[in-house]
């Protein structure tokens, strides 16, 4: 086995690798990334990495840049412990979020995933509504979801019931597992699911249990964990950064920070996949411009009221497309005055050397 292959390494990445890029730089995986600098790997050892000036400076928005799970075109020296990274090998999958305020650009989350585990803990962290803007980042990133039901130690097999009852009702192609790491109920069953050469991540809010599943599935306290607040429950962002785990079947997981927001989503695809039997409603409306709101036949309003359509899950759907027509516009817009800016530097710079 090539060493890069213990990282994930095959014949997709292979396939985007510029020929040029590659003669004249190593190929190597992020491990993980604090404020500006990188960890590597070419699959032994790790390498401090930073970027080149010219990737920086190229760079357009946060997306050019590398992630935690990323392929990149390196320089090592100093004995492989330190690294220039000159470039990104196209990805096939990126999930990020969008940043909250007024300049719209995307806080990536990792690079190359390809199944996410969203976790939501049965004590206090679940929510049908964020559960769906998770699913909804995901299948727009492409990414296979799993859903994970932790600390089901803490209520009785009839209250998990119920709870699985309400995700299956909104998640209905997705495999959903309990789990706890106390009483260690089906961590066999997530650890089966971890394929050698697949790159998984971890999603979900602070405290609902991330890092000590990966402890539990590594079977040491390698990881830093935290416990909850008492008052309410809310974990204390004990994880800071993102990081490449590699486990000993040769199955890669990211742990991630649990987030404070999820930021909004941003395209459709995502949308349509997760609400598909709203689409499927939407087009036995009566009328083809139905506004869903007061029209008799509408498909929706019908199914609201016979109950088959949960209408808060109807308000989410609204919600997140409202914030995902937004995003696009307000995002484009950003680009067009981006590249509008960066002629201006560009024609003031050859202003300059004409001099
Ligand atoms: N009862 C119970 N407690 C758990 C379980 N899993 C984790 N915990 C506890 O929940 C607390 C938070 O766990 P962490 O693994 O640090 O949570 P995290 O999701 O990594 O949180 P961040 O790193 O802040 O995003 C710790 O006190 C754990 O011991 C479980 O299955 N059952
Ligand atoms: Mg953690
Ligand atoms: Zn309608």
């Amino acid at each position: 086995m090539n060493s890069l292959e213990r990282v994930g390494y095959n014949d997709w990445f292979r396939s985007q690798i510029d020929v040029e890029k590659s003669a004249a730089h190593e190929v190597a995986r992020v491990v993980s990334v604090h404020k500006g600098s990188f960890v590597v790997t070419k699959g032994r050892g790790e390498a401090f990495a930073e970027l080149s000036g010219s990737l920086f400076y190229t760079a357009s928005s946060s997306s050019d840049l590398p992630t935690t799970g990323d392929w990149i075109y390196a320089d090592f020296y100093d004995d492989d412990s330190q690294a220039i990274i000159h470039g990104v090998v196209p990805r096939k999958s990126l999930l990020k979020r969008k940043t909250a305020g007024k300049i719209i650009d995307y806080q990536l989350i990792a690079a190359n995933i390809d199944l996410a585990f969203i976790i939501q803990s049965v004590d206090h962290d679940l929510s049908l509504r964020r559960l769906e803007r998770y699913l909804v980042m995901v299948s727009e990133s492409q990414i296979a979801p799993v859903v994970l039901l932790s600390k089901c130690d803490l209520i009785s097999q009839d209250e998990l019931e119920e709870i699985k009852g309400n995700i299956l009702s909104i998640a209905r192609q997705t495999t959903v597992v309990a789990f706890s790491n106390k009483s260690g109920e089906n961590i066999n069953t997530i650890k089966s699911l971890l394929l050698p050469g697949h790159t998984y991540c971890l999603l979900g809010s602070s405290g609902v249990g991330k890092t000590t599943l990966i402890n539990s599935i590594l079977g040491t306290e390698q990881f830093e964990t935290q416990s909850v607040r008492q008052k309410d429950s809310k974990g204390r962002h004990t994880t800071t950064s993102r990081e490449l785990i590699q486990l000993e079947n040769g199955a890669l997981l990211i742990d991630t920070p649990g987030m404070r927001e999820l930021g909004s989503v941003s395209v459709d695809t995502g949308l349509d996949e997760t609400f598909s039997e709203i689409l499927e409603l939407v087009q036995r409306c009566k009328f083809g411009n139905c506004s869903h709101t007061t029209e008799k036949g509408c498909a929706i309003l019908g199914a609201i009221e016979k109950g088959k359509l949960d209408e808060q899950r109807w308000k989410n759907y609204i919600k997140l497309r409202k914030e995902s027509a937004f995003n696009e516009m307000s995002y484009s817009e950003k680009r067009k005055k981006d590249k509008a800016f960066g002629k201006l530097i560009k024609s003031t710079l050859k202003g300059k050397n004409s001099r």
